[in-house]
């Protein structure tokens, strides 16, 4: 019998519906406990950093242990089964892959969280979800008072990702861009980096199944901008039917022709919080001030996205020179540039 790579996670969680999504698309057997936090059984190991998604993987002495981290998961299990590779074949697309993959999670989770919380609607849409994500069978007034105060407690923390007054409009506006920016991508092959998906649409998928569909204000926002990419969601939650083929990634010239708006947005937001989070932590500051988008960002540094930036220029060092020219080529212009220098 095959072993079932096992995870437990929550449908409210944006890295265990991209980690679902692609274990799906890869045909790689698996069981989910929607235990959201609470070890799926008894004796099961917790990581050192609790958090959601956590995949318990066989040590080969019997036990299993404990594992986070969305992105190197997935490196891992490419290593562990073949075929249906999330990863492009061509290092240069590769590249640009984990780039749009570490924007969509370090990056568009703010908008996740920011429009869960920051908005009433979505406030009372979601404290209740929360609660009966993980236990469906609680009493409606036991289910409320939890709701109430878990939903308070998230709102109190939206200071953590950078949300405020003078931000919501960065925020709301970036993802707004971004669902214009995937309606016209999405229309060239069907994912991001040509006609096979790749972690990079995973990243963003899993962030977009809950602002294209649970929280009122973010879905209210992606349908009417793009039904298109409201429709994307829904294909990409189950993509065991695909059939991909080496040539259905974006060659050099369909990636220039087709991801200059993306690398743009992510240049524009992105790439300034990571320089500007960064210098903070390596200057032992915990709090950061910059400006994104023309307007002033505050908001606790992350050693964690200090790494990010780390890891990404690690991967634009360890391209070949005549790589690393197409990358510039790629990226000029789109502030990403300011990323790598
Ligand atoms: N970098 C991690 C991020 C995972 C993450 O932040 N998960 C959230 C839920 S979506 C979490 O567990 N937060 C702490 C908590 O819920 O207790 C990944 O890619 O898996």
């Amino acid at each position: 019998m095959t072993e079932l790579l096992e995870l437990m996670g929550a449908p409210g969680s944006p890295y265990t519906r991209k980690m679902v999504g692609l274990l799906r698309y890869r045909r790689i057997p698996f069981q989910v406990s929607w235990t959201a936090g609470r070890p799926p059984r008894p004796g099961y190991p917790v990581p050192k950093v609790p958090l959601l998604p956590t995949f318990y993987f066989p040590d080969g002495a019997g036990s299993l242990t404990a594992v986070t981290d969305s992105t190197p998961i997935i490196r891992r299990l490419e290593r562990d089964h073949a075929g249906r590779s999330v990863i492009p074949t061509d290092p240069v697309l590769s590249f640009l892959n984990d780039l749009i993959e570490d924007y969509a999670d370090e990056w568009l989770t703010k908008a996740m969280f920011h429009f869960r919380w920051a908005h009433k609607a979505d406030h009372d849409n979601a404290g209740p979800l929360l609660i009966y994500w993980s236990q469906n069978g609680l009493d409606a007034d036991a289910a409320m008072q939890m709701a109430e105060k878990i939903s308070k407690r998230q709102f109190d923390r939206l200071y953590v990702v950078g949300s405020n007054q003078v931000t919501a409009q960065t925020i709301e506006s970036s993802y707004e861009r971004l669902v214009g920016i995937l309606d016209a991508l999405l229309q060239k092959r069907g994912f991001v980096l040509g006609a096979r998906p790749s972690s990079a649409d995973f990243a963003l998928y899993g962030q977009l199944t809950q602002l294209a569909i649970v929280e009122p204000t973010s879905a209210a926002i992606t349908v009417a901008r793009s039904p298109r990419v409201r429709a994307w969601v829904d294909l990409m939650e189950d993509l065991s039917g695909l059939d991909p083929q080496p040539d259905d990634w974006f060659g050099a010239d369909a990636a220039r022709e087709a991801l200059g708006p993306l690398l743009a947005e992510i240049g524009r937001v992105y790439a300034p919080f990571l320089l500007a989070n960064a210098e903070a932590v390596m200057a032992g500051e915990t709090q950061f001030k910059t400006e994104i988008d023309g307007r002033a960002w505050t908001q606790p540094s992350f050693p964690y996205q200090a790494k990010c930036l780390k890891w990404l220029r690690e991967g634009y060092d360890g391209l070949s020179g005549n790589e690393r020219g197409s990358v510039d080529a790629l990226i000029a212009g789109t502030g990403c540039e300011a990323i790598f220098t």
